[in-house]
């Protein structure tokens, strides 16, 4: 083996075409189920097993093509527990003096390996992740003398470099984004289609069994597991979003209903993190389905604008911004998580219903991320810090990359206005206008405060009145304080008393 660098594999660079795969196509590679990797933050248990199940299929897949494989399963090797254990083991036994690794998708880890060529003394080589569509220089141009980074911007110049969904230099259909037909309630009775099943074959069946052992104290269950584990079966499933799903997509994309996780959405994310799907890819075949006439344009672009705007502006923020990034507090919100976090025992319907999701399926969609969880993290003055923890741990799709400025950034406004030009707040009203879980819920949408009104509502206010130091001068946040400077006397009391007693029983 000395002859040849060793290629180290992370468990979510499972492409063939990654850079340091096809830099050394007769390579050795290395890959390694790591006790560290899997608890660092206490992943779901769905997640653990996905990139388990996914690593192991990778790797046949090389040998299949002929590369040699090292392949350390969970616990074989008692002593490796991290990267470096099985770096340093390769070392000793094989006598290896060079590295290449494709940069990681965390900035810890990125941290970690630039102490590897010292630590072990070899040559360490990291290359550019080369499966985004930006490259961080790219993206560093794009942003350099900016006063503000607005995605917006950034998605229409991928639009241009990749001329998906362009006429010439114009945007197809004349607009560039259809956000505002993006936002439908389900008709009552509506049932969304049901989705493609990747039953568990034996590899993946050993992993479970493996996790439930080892991982089984984690958040979330296992026996809905459906998550494909090999590019074929993400296609597959993609295929059948494609043919299903797809057409209204755009129409409900905003919408919630009890019951229902996974509504219209694509649940391509962990695929395309993990490296099964190719983000051009499925975007260029959504793209074919408009210009086939078997989607509209509204579907097409709100599916486009998720991948080749909002993940590669949000991964070209994250390196750009890390690492302090993470540091910031806007808000000096210290709240701790509260359990329900990881029980989904509470009597708000909507954060039962998307906490229950979550556990089920390691899976919540975007508008139960950011205007449900997210959003009563951000009213309620959760920490960031535990927040961003939780997002990491419970979402199959979840890498630091991608979800911390959608937490911290997004969803938080802990980073005080870099991702977004104004806190995603919002009261029950918006809860109720899109989705179906007022009408079952203990707590009452149309009251504002008082013991049996819907939290929301009163702790919506109760945060506006808060900080309005930070945010009374935000020009979209205008309409808020001049309807807060309108409210009436006795009103306001009542949202304070009400939030006062509300957060006090949450600690
Ligand atoms: C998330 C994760 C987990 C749970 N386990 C492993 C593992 O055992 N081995 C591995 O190579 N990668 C794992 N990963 C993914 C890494 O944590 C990931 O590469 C970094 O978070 C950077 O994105």
């Amino acid at each position: 083996m000395s002859d040849q660098p060793l290629i180290l594999v992370l468990g979510d660079q499972l492409s063939p075409n990654l850079s340091s795969l096809v830099a050394a196509p007769d390579a050795p590679v290395l890959m390694a189920e790591l006790a560290d990797e899997a608890s660092y933050v206490r992943h779901h248990q769905q997640k653990i097993a996905l990139i388990f199940s996914a690593m192991r299929h990778f790797s046949e897949s090389l040998r299949a093509k002929g590369r040699a494989v090292t392949y350390l399963e969970y616990g074989v090797e008692k002593s490796i527990s991290a990267f470096t254990d099985a770096l340093s083991l390769m070392v000793s036994r094989h006598n290896i003096t060079r590295l290449i690794v494709t940069e990681p998708g965390e900035w810890r880890l990125k941290n970690e390996m630039q102490s590897w060529s010292a630590k072990l003394g070899i040559d360490v080589e990291i290359l550019p992740d080369t499966r985004f569509l930006a490259s961080h220089d790219e993206f560093a141009q794009w942003a350099d003398g900016k006063k503000q980074l607005r995605m917006e911007f950034f998605y229409r110049e991928m639009r241009r470099k990749t001329g998906l969904l362009m006429e010439g230099d114009q945007p197809l259909g004349g607009q560039w984004n259809y956000d505002a037909d993006n936002r439908k309630k389900l008709p009552k009775g509506h049932t969304p289609p049901a989705r493609l099943a990747c039953p568990p074959d034996a590899i993946t069946k050993d992993v479970l069994k493996l996790v439930g052992q080892h991982f089984g104290n984690h958040i979330g269950t296992l026996d809905k597991f459906n998550w494909p584990v090999t590019p074929a079966q993400a296609e597959a499933q993609f295929a059948h979003w494609l043919d299903f799903c797809l057409p209204h997509f755009g129409d409900y994309q905003d919408a919630m209903k009890t019951g229902e996780a996974f509504l219209y959405h694509g649940l391509v994310g962990a695929a395309i993190n993990l490296g099964l799907l190719d983000p051009l890819a499925v975007c260029r075949a959504a793209e074919a389905r408009y210009h086939s006439g078997k989607a509209p344009l509204n579907a097409v672009e709100g599916f486009v604008r998720q991948i080749l705007g909002w993940r590669e502006f949000i991964r070209g923020l994250y390196w750009l911004k890390m690492p302090d990034y993470a540091d910031s507090n806007f808000f000096d919100h210290n709240r701790k998580l509260p359990d329900f976090y990881y029980s989904g025992e509470t009597d708000m319907a909507c954060m039962r219903e998307a906490i229950g999701a979550t556990r089920e399926h390691a899976y919540a969609h975007h508008i139960q991320r950011l205007m449900v969880t997210g959003n009563f993290a951000l009213l309620a003055g959760l920490a960031p810090d535990a927040v961003n923890r939780w997002y990491l741990e419970v979402y199959a799709d979840a890498f630091e990359w991608v979800q911390l400025p959608n937490t911290h950034g997004m969803a938080l406004f802990a980073d005080g206005g870099v991702v977004g030009s104004k806190p995603y707040s919002a009261s029950g009203a918006y809860i109720n206008r899109m989705s179906n879980h007022c009408s079952s819920c203990a707590y009452k949408v149309k009251e504002s405060y008082g013991e049996t009104a819907c939290p929301f509502n009163y702790l919506y206010w109760d945060f506006m009145i808060r900080h309005r130091d930070k945010l009374g001068n935000n020009p979209r946040m205008g309409m808020v304080y001049r309807n807060l400077d309108k409210m009436d006397a006795d009103k306001r009391r009542g949202v304070e008393a009400s939030a006062k007693t509300f957060l006090e029983q949450l600690s």
